[in-house]
């Protein structure tokens, strides 16, 4: 039986997990990921019952119960970076006896959905529209470190993708996986856009921002909206959703990302007041989660 030793699953002194600071009964079963810590108490605000509140670094976590059902919300900061620490850890808990470091027999699926904020990449998506990942490409590279990579990735689909973004052989080779159908349909009912989402490793450069510096690829805006897979266009940038939906599809856990669209790259249009349409949002997903 594989043994995880202390240097590889670090634990702190109050036995619970290095970075989540979270102990295994602190944990439940459905699981909201945002990226800013404040929308921690956002979410939980609509709890009728809180039973842990933790904080470490970026990682807030409130677990409480909302109309019955028991949900931890925890935030992950920004980036895929991130994302590795927080899937392995919520893992970790979930399927590592932490005491004796040993995988336990019966394995425990999470149901994982990220609520964030993104940009729109095709000039008719609305802002303050709920777009789900049907696809996340991941620019970020992280899951290439993952054995098993190519069974969870769309080949195919990167395949082109490279062809017509020109892809660049110095960046990490994009991978693309599916959300949870089952997530996608409970979640979205008929009222929630679907998309291709990229989640980039960088907020300007890798999102094709210019400012003062000038970019490797200038036209690589131009040539993601111009693409095609069949009938998928990309549709909105955001920063974990590769990460999240590669890891639980690799773990086994269930996982999907919806975002709500605070820009439109294509338009050049913005709204940095967006609260009213995150709390929207963030009802929704506790209704039907
Ligand atoms: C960038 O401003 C951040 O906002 C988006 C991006 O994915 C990135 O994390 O999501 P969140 O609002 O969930 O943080």
């Amino acid at each position: 039986m594989k043994h995880f030793p202390p240097s590889e699953l670090i634990l702190n002194s109050d036995g619970s997990i290095f970075h989540l600071h979270l102990k295994p009964e602190q944990l439940a079963d459905n699981v909201i990921l945002v990226g800013d810590p404040g929308r921690v108490a956002l979410v939980a605000e609509y709890f009728d019952t809180q039973e842990c509140s933790v904080s470490s670094r970026e990682f807030n976590t409130i677990t409480g119960t909302y109309k019955g059902k028991r949900i931890s919300v925890i935030s992950t900061g920004i980036g895929t970076d991130n994302i590795d620490i927080v899937m392995n850890e919520l893992d970790a808990l979930s399927n590592i006896d932490l005491e004796n470091r040993t995988e336990k027999k019966d394995f425990r699926q999470l149901t994982i959905i990220r609520i964030g904020t993104s940009g729109g990449m095709q000039p008719e998506i609305p802002l303050g529209s709920f777009l789900i990942s049907e696809k996340s490409i991941g620019f970020d590279g992280m899951l290439n470190f993952y054995a098993g990579r190519d069974c969870v990735s769309d080949l195919a689909f990167e395949k082109t993708l490279k062809e017509q973004l020109d892809w660049n052989p110095q960046l990490a080779a994009p991978y693309v996986v599916d959300a949870d159908e089952e997530l996608i349909q409970r979640i979205g009912k008929n009222d929630m856009l679907r998309g291709v989402t990229i989640s980039a490793n960088g907020f300007y450069g890798p999102q094709g921002r210019v400012l003062r510096i000038d970019l490797a690829d200038m036209h690589l805006n131009d040539k993601i909206e111009r693409f095609r897979y069949g009938n998928y266009k990309i549709t909105n940038y955001e920063m974990e959703g590769s990460a999240i939906a590669g890891l639980a599809k690799l773990m086994g856990h269930k996982a999907m990302t919806v975002c709500c669209i605070i820009a439109n790259r294509r338009v050049e249009a913005a709204n940095t007041d967006y609260k009213p349409y995150i709390e929207k949002l963030v009802t929704t997903v506790l209704e039907r989660i």
